[in-house]
C-alpha cells in the first residue's frame, strides 16, 4: 500500500487550485496524493488526520499577520482567512501526531506561524539589500542560490551545500519556531529552509521544487525522501 499524502490548495471565492505538479511529483515518488478541501469541522480534522501517512502544505498567498500578532503591513498581499485556519488547525494537529510534514513556499511559512513563529509580510521593504525573490524567469528555471548546512536533514537528501533555486516570494521567515530550526539561506539572508530539531519529521523550503522536479532531479529528492517517511508509518 502507498502512503497517503494530503496535500492542501489555494482558493478563491468559490473554487479550489492546485498546480499539478504536486500530486504528481507524490505519485512519481511512490505516494498516493489526495487534495485536501477547506474542511469546517473538527471531528473532520482529527479524521483525516488519522487516515494521512503525511501532508504537504502547498504555495499560494499570503497568511494573515494577525496569527503571530502582528497588524497588516502595507506590503501584505492577499490573504485566505479560512484556508489558514485549516491548515494551522490541521498543521499542529498532525505534528502533535508526528505524522511527516513538508512544507513548500506558502508552507514553510505556514508551518512556522502553525508553531510559533513569524513573518516578514514584505521583504522587500522590511529588509536592506534583498536579492529578487520573484522571478519573472521561467517557473522551472532556477534563478538563485541557498546554502544548505551540511549537519541537516535537506543536507542528506540534496548531498550539496549550495543549491540553485527557483524564487516566487515576497514574504520569508523571521523569527523561527522553537521545534524548528534553519537550514537554508539565500545570499542576502533570507531563510529558504527549515527542518525539524527533535524526533519529528518536520521539512520546509521557500522555493516550489515541484516546478523543478521534472528537469532538475536534486528536487525530486526531496519528495522521495519526504514520501519513504511518510510509508514508514505502517
Ligand atoms: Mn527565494
Amino acid at each position: 500500500m502507498r502512503p497517503i499524502v494530503g496535500i492542501s490548495c489555494s482558493m478563491d471565492e468559490e473554487s479550489l487550485k492546485l498546480n499539478m505538479n504536486y500530486y504528481q511529483a507524490v505519485e512519481e515518488a511512490g505516494g498516493l496524493p489526495i487534495l485536501v478541501p477547506i474542511l469546517k469541522e473538527q471531528d473532520n480534522l482529527y479524521q483525516l488526520a488519522n487516515l494521512l501517512d503525511g501532508m504537504i502544505f502547498s504555495g499560494g498567498v499570503d497568511i494573515d499577520p494577525h496569527h503571530y500578532n502582528e497588524e497588516p503591513h502595507l506590503g501584505l498581499g492577499q490573504i485566505t482567512p479560512e484556508r489558514d485556519e485549516l491548515e494551522i488547525t490541521l498543521c499542529r494537529i498532525l505534528y502533535e501526531m508526528k505524522r511527516p510534514i513538508f512544507g513548500i513556499c506558502r508552507g514553510i511559512q505556514l508551518i512556522n506561524v502553525a508553531l510559533g513563529g513569524t513573518l516578514y509580510q514584505d521583504i522587500k521593504t522590511q529588509l536592506p539589500k534583498v536579492l529578487k525573490h520573484y522571478q519573472e524567469a521561467p517557473a522551472h528555471s532556477p534563478t538563485h542560490e541557498v546554502s544548505i548546512e551540511k549537519d541537516s536533514l535537506l543536507f542528506s537528501i540534496v548531498k550539496r551545500e549550495s543549491l540553485r533555486v527557483n524564487s516566487f516570494h515576497h514574504q520569508a521567515v523571521k523569527d523561527v519556531a522553537a521545534a524548528l530550526r534553519i537550514v537554508a539561506r539565500a545570499q542576502d539572508g533570507v531563510v529558504e529552509a527549515v527542518e525539524s530539531n527533535n524526533d519529528r519529521f518536520v521539512l520546509a523550503v521557500q522555493w516550489h521544487p515541484e516546478r523543478m522536479f521534472k528537469r532538475h532531479r536534486e528536487h525530486f529528492e526531496l519528495f522521495r525522501r519526504f514520501v519513504e517517511e511518510c510509508a514508514k508509518k505502517g
